[in-house]
């Protein structure tokens, strides 16, 4: 592995789950890619072999399988969007020019029936996406996952300013980043539509449920990091990761990194589940269920992020772990410091720090 870093079992006390008909899904999904055009010929090939629908029949290992096919193929199409614009495309190291294209696209997706980017697969792609949506979800649903598209483009036109300069953001900013660039958050209204009901927004909007989302977003991306970190440091192309804003802003040695990312990662987990266990005790029905969809989609992000090959690189193996620690490298409950996100540890009342605590660190069922 690059620099020496291998990456150890992450520790995961959640267990794992698959839809059963996760081949037919990923199979869809690779007709979908080919008949749409998704991306150019080489990239396309390339996603149709990552096993993207196993992904998404992990993320709803119960859910509707005509919403987990939605959302395998909107994988894709982000994928399509995330290697093929931004990150191997001209347009990912000129934010000028990406906030035009992307935001003809956002209208594609809050009005498809735009006459617009005629003859753009990614357009193409995206009004079916729509048009699909349309039916498992309400407006309101309809217009969160538009919002939501907003700010990971809006976070990918950021991290497109740091490759056109070659900068790397501090550890606050790329926090900051990460919670949107990782497009986690559009995936949010596909796990309510995944189980046909919509969570309310005084549920859903509080500042706690929106923060255990946030927690989720942050695991999931920094276990991205780690498991993407060799695919992304062997290229000669610019990365950002949270490994390398740590070596570079904070002096550190990769192994040194390694360990850091770690147990942040871990800490924010012990947090999650702390307080995931404490919104469900209060909460309704949908809300329990919208938790418990937070934990698969982390899990999900785990199995997939270590068995893909988008991160084994069998051509030049990337050694990754293959199983899981069931205890955290790190349990303590003082906040990160990170001013962006530190205020999460404020949000559980007195009495449920501790993991021995009575809201002990139960996964909600
Ligand atoms: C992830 O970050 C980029 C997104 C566009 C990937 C699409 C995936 C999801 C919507 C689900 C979230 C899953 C994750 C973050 C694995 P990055 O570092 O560019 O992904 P990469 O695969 O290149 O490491
Ligand atoms: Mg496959
Ligand atoms: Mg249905
Ligand atoms: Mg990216
Ligand atoms: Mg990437
Ligand atoms: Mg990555």
């Amino acid at each position: 592995m690059e620099h020496g870093v291998l990456v150890p079992p992450v520790y995961s006390p959640i267990p794992p789950a698959i839809h059963p008909r996760h081949e037919r899904i990923d199979q869809q999904t690779a007709a979908w890619a080919k008949s749409f055009d998704i991306g150019s010929r080489e990239l396309r090939e390339k996603l149709i072999g990552h096993d993207i629908g196993t992904f998404a029949a992990r993320i709803l290992p119960d859910g509707d399988e005509e919403v987990i096919s939605l959302l395998a193929d909107f994988v894709l199409w982000l994928f399509g969007v995330d290697d093929g614009h931004c990150e191997e495309g001209e347009l990912g190291a000129d934010p000028k020019e990406l906030v035009p294209e992307l935001s003809r696209l956002l209208r594609i997706a809050q009005n498809p029936e735009a006459p617009m980017l005629t003859g753009d697969s990614l357009a193409a792609g995206l009004r079916d996406l729509r048009y699909r949506m349309n039916l498992h979800a309400t407006p309101g649903q309809v217009a969160r996952w538009v919002d939501a598209l907003r700010e990971y483009f809006l976070s990918v036109v950021w991290e497109a300013s740091h490759r056109n300069k070659g900068t790397v953001p501090d550890l606050n900013d790329y926090t900051l980043m990460r919670l949107y660039d990782g497009a986690t958050s559009v995936v949010m209204p596909l796990l309510e539509m995944g189980y046909g009901y919509e969570l309310q927004p005084h549920e859903r909007d509080s500042t706690s449920v929106r923060a255990a989302a946030e927690m989720a977003y942050f695991i999931i991306t920094w276990d991205n990091d780690l498991f993407s970190y060799h695919k992304e440091s062997r290229g000669q192309q610019y990365y950002l990761n949270v490994l390398r804003v740590l070596e570079h802003h904070h002096a550190m040695s990769p192994a040194d990194a390694l360990q850091t990312t770690v147990a942040q990662r871990d800490r924010v987990m012990c947090l999650f589940l702390r307080l995931s266990a404490h919104l469900a005790a209060s909460g309704s029905p949908q809300l329990r269920q919208y938790l418990t969809s937070l934990t698969s989609f982390i899990r999900a992000a785990q199995d997939w992020g270590i068995s893909s090959r988008r991160y084994t690189t069998p051509e030049d193996p990337a050694d990754l772990p293959t199983t899981f620690r069931d205890t955290p490298t790190d349990d303590s409950t003082e906040p990160l410091d990170i001013p962006a996100v530190s205020w999460w540890w404020d949000l559980l009342p007195e009495g449920t720090e501790g993991p021995e605590g009575p809201q002990g660190a139960e996964i909600p069922v």
